[in-house]
């Protein structure tokens, strides 16, 4: 099967490559090196030093023998999606090459403009080019949990069935988005669905909630594989980022009262997921919603878990509550349905204490590289001004087309 990686060096895209390569899939990764370009330009950086995306697809052949085609390139120009699915005619598309990032958009007017191009024009090319060039092909759309927001009642599978003055229908899920981000990737959930119903293209949107974790077992054959893990105001969520403030003994910054709850799985199980769904393919014409996560916790209790990891561990950590930079309900009810990749088989990796102390063991090898200055969150969602001297950011971001 001919497997197309849009994002394919991003902390879940690179790892996400190795996995189909390794279990025999012919794998073909798409990147513009966003993320690389926008830390050069923010000075922020992954903990983990990761290599360039060249490096690590010759590190990927000498280790495991298989080979990874690299298009480099954006896929907010049209030209280049379509010479791409022309020439490698994949079988599926897994696309995580976006924006992924809530405070990012928030910074201001730019950041926010940025976003949603970026995002959902990228995500139209990709529809065009699928339905001119490979209209069978099967679209494996990374969404998100935050798409729903926090409603006072259960979250379905992307569909609710309403009663509506006697009259009965499915219909898609309310969404209730926190950020400009997270709105892209619904505007992107409206586009797709429409181009199944339309054109009869097949698509899972998979609504995936916060991943945590540093290694998969790919990442760990080689420090040369290894992927991004980031922990800065901007990028980093609030797992990964707990556990780089544990090791540098840095107060855990829990926003608000830390009853926001989320959902969250293993950067492990998000390599299984999209497996599962490209495994099980949608028919034609149809667009289906996995909400993609395996456990919920409040912000607090991650840190209560950190906390007592790191003790443990011998490092003195506090928890400190600081104020919420974002407008979002700070308690909250939140139930969300999560059973349809259960149901296809996911067996998942669930937070444990042996894990947080494995991440913190890892993440501590590389404590001297942390820079403290990035972990404050200097983005506040009510103001529309750039708080902190952000670089203005405008599409398309001129790129080097090197594999680096
Ligand atoms: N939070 C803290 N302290 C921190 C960082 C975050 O209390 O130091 C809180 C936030 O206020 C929020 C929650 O933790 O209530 C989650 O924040 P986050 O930054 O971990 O996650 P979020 O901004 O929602 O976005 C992340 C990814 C995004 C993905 C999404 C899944 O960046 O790409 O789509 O998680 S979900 O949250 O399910 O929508």
């Amino acid at each position: 099967m001919r497997l197309l990686v849009i994002g394919g060096d991003g902390y879940l895209g690179w790892p996400q490559a190795m996995y189909f390569s390794r279990r025999g899939y012919e794998v073909a990764v798409v990147d513009n090196f966003l993320h690389r370009k926008l830390d050069e330009r923010g000075g922020t950086e992954s903990l983990i030093p990761i290599f360039p995306l060249d490096v690590r697809i010759k590190a990927w052949k000498e280790v495991s023998g298989a080979e990874i085609e690299a298009f480099i390139g954006d896929v907010t120009d049209f030209e280049f999606v379509s010479e791409v699915l022309r020439s490698f005619r994949p079988d599926a598309i897994v696309h995580y090459g976006e924006q992924p990032s809530a405070p990012f958009s928030m910074i201001d007017r730019d950041h926010a403009v940025f976003t949603q191009m970026n995002n959902i024009v990228g995500t139209l090319n990709l529809l065009f080019a699928m339905k001119e060039h490979c209209p069978e092909c099967h679209l494996v759309k990374l969404g998100t949990m935050g798409e729903y927001g926090t409603p006072n009642i259960d979250i379905e599978e992307g569909f609710i069935e309403i009663i509506h003055n006697g009259r009965k229908d499915v219909l898609p899920y309310p969404k209730q988005p926190g950020s400009f981000y997270h709105l892209s990737k619904v505007h992107d959930s409206h586009n797709i669905m429409f181009a199944c119903r339309n054109w009869g293209l097949r698509a899972t949107d998979l609504n995936q909630g916060i991943v945590y974790g540093v290694e998969t077992d790919e990442t760990a054959l080689d420090e040369r594989l290894a992927t991004r893990f980031d922990y800065d105001g901007i990028w980093g969520t609030v797992l990964n980022r707990f556990c780089v403030q544990a090791v540098i003994e840095h107060p855990l910054t829990v926003y608000g009262k830390g009853g926001q709850t989320r959902g969250f799985l293993d950067i492990r199980d998000t390599m299984r997921c999209v497996e599962l769904a490209v495994c099980n393919p949608p028919a034609p014409g149809e667009y289906r919603v996995f909400n993609q996560f395996t456990e919920q916790f409040t912000v607090r209790q991650l840190a209560e878990l950190v906390k007592n990891a790191a003790q443990k561990k011998g490092f003195a950590v506090e928890i400190v509550q600081t104020e919420d930079p974002r407008v979002e309900a700070q308690t909250h009810y939140y139930n969300a349905k999560h059973t349809r990749l259960i149901d296809l088989g996911l067996r998942p990796h669930y937070l444990s204490d042996v894990l947080l102390e494995s991440i913190l063991d890892k993440l501590s090898r590389y404590r001297h590289r942390v820079k403290k200055e990035t972990i404050p969150p200097l983005v506040d969602w009510r103001s529309t001004r750039n708080p902190a001297g952000y670089k203005p950011v405008t599409l398309p971001l001129s790129f080097d087309n090197k594999a680096r």
